[in-house]
C-alpha cells in the first residue's frame, strides 16, 4: 500500500527560497512530501505525467507555486480531483499580483485554494495542507491545534514584553 504524501510543485527552482517555508511546515507536522520543479508552460507533458502518477501513488494534496503568468496550480487542478493549493510567487515587475490573479481566477468546477502572495502564502500552504489531512487523522488534528495554541502564546508573550517595556 502506498504511503500518503503531499506533492509540492514549483514552476522554477527560483521559487524554492519562498517555498522553503512550505517544506518547513510540512516537516514540523512530520507530513511526508515530495518536492519537484515542473512547469505548466515549459514542461507540460512532464507535469501531466507526474500528477497522474503521484495521485496513483497516494498523493493527497498538491501544493503548486508559480510566478508571473502562473498556470501551474490551475493546470494541475485540471488533471486531478485531489485538493490543489496555489501559491502565487512574488517575482517580476508586478510583484506577484499577476500570479495571484492567474492562480485564483479559476473557472467554476475546477477549484484552486489560493493563498497569499509570497512567504506568508507559502507558510499557509503548508498549514492548509496539514489541516486538510487532519480531517482524517486525529493525531495530526491534535498537532495542528497545539501548533495554533503555541502561536497564540507567542503573541501573548510579545504583548507581555511590550507592556513591561511601557510600564
Ligand atoms: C514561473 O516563472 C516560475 O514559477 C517562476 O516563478 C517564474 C520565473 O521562472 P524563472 O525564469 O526564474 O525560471 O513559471
Amino acid at each position: 500500500m502506498s504511503k500518503p504524501f503531499v506533492a509540492v510543485l514549483m514552476g522554477s527552482d527560483s521559487d524554492l527560497p519562498t517555498m522553503q517555508a512550505t517544506l518547513d511546515v510540512l516537516r514540523t507536522f512530520e507530513i511526508n512530501f515530495e518536492a519537484k520543479v515542473t512547469s505548466a508552460h515549459r514542461t507540460p507533458a512532464a507535469t501531466h505525467a507526474y500528477v497522474t502518477d503521484a495521485e496513483a501513488r497516494g498523493c493527497k494534496v498538491f501544493i503548486c507555486a508559480a510566478g508571473l503568468a502562473a498556470h501551474l496550480a490551475g493546470a494541475v487542478a485540471g488533471i486531478t480531483t485531489r485538493p490543489v493549493i496555489g501559491v502565487p510567487i512574488d517575482c517580476g515587475p508586478l510583484k506577484g499580483h499577476d500570479a495571484l490573479l492567474s492562480t485564483v481566477m479559476m473557472p467554476g468546477g475546477v477549484p484552486v485554494a489560493t493563498v497569499a502572495i509570497g512567504s506568508a502564502g507559502a507558510k499557509n500552504a503548508g498549514y492548509l495542507a496539514a489541516q486538510m489531512l487532519a480531517v482524517g487523522d486525529e493525531a495530526l488534528a491534535v498537532a495542528v491545534k497545539e501548533e495554533r495554541a503555541k502561536s497564540a502564546e507567542a503573541v501573548q508573550a510579545k504583548d507581555a514584553a511590550l507592556q513591561a517595556k511601557l510600564a
